[in-house]
């Protein structure tokens, strides 16, 4: 199997499905990773999806990813807006890394318009509900051919 690409998902994203499934949609993460599998499979690519509530966590995992891990999707949740940890962490990795939001946070409260990892990420999506997990690792094969 091929060195996976990491999924990683910050804080409260344990709750998708759960709550406001207005904003977030009804398939909860586990529903994600089974579907993100299925397109890796496809995809000829392996992936690993985990989540966590802390900064902590979040930064070891991308520390680990610099000799574990193919390329980066990641949703860093509120973290988006505040980490410059997780920043920093992503600027130690070298491989492909796409941030990712549910959600159209442009569309939403001015807090949400800023963002620490988009000054790292090779690409961004926001928008596409959940969907956009597939759309992430189609576009991290292309730039890991
Ligand atoms: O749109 C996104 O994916 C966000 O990264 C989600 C974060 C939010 O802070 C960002 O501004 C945008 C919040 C994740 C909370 O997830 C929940 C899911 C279901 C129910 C409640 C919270």
């Amino acid at each position: 199997m091929s060195t996976p690409v990491l999924i990683l998902n910050g804080p409260n994203l344990n709750l998708l499905g759960q709550r406001e499934p207005e904003t977030y949609g009804r398939e909860t993460l586990q529903d994600v990773a089974a579907r993100c599998a299925g397109v890796a499979e496809d995809l000829g690519l392996s992936v690993e999806l985990r989540q966590s509530n802390h900064e902590g966590q979040l930064i070891d995992w991308i520390q680990e990813a610099r000799t574990e891990a193919a390329g980066i999707i990641i949703n860093p949740g509120a973290y988006t807006h505040t980490s410059i940890a997780i920043l920093d962490a992503l600027n130690a990795y070298e491989g492909p890394v796409i941030e990712l939001h549910i959600s159209q946070v442009h569309r939403r409260e001015s807090f949400r318009h800023q963002s620490y990892v988009s000054r790292r990420a090779d690409a961004v999506m926001a928008g596409v509900g959940v969907h956009g997990y597939d759309l992430a690792l189609r576009h991290i094969a292309t730039l890991l051919a």
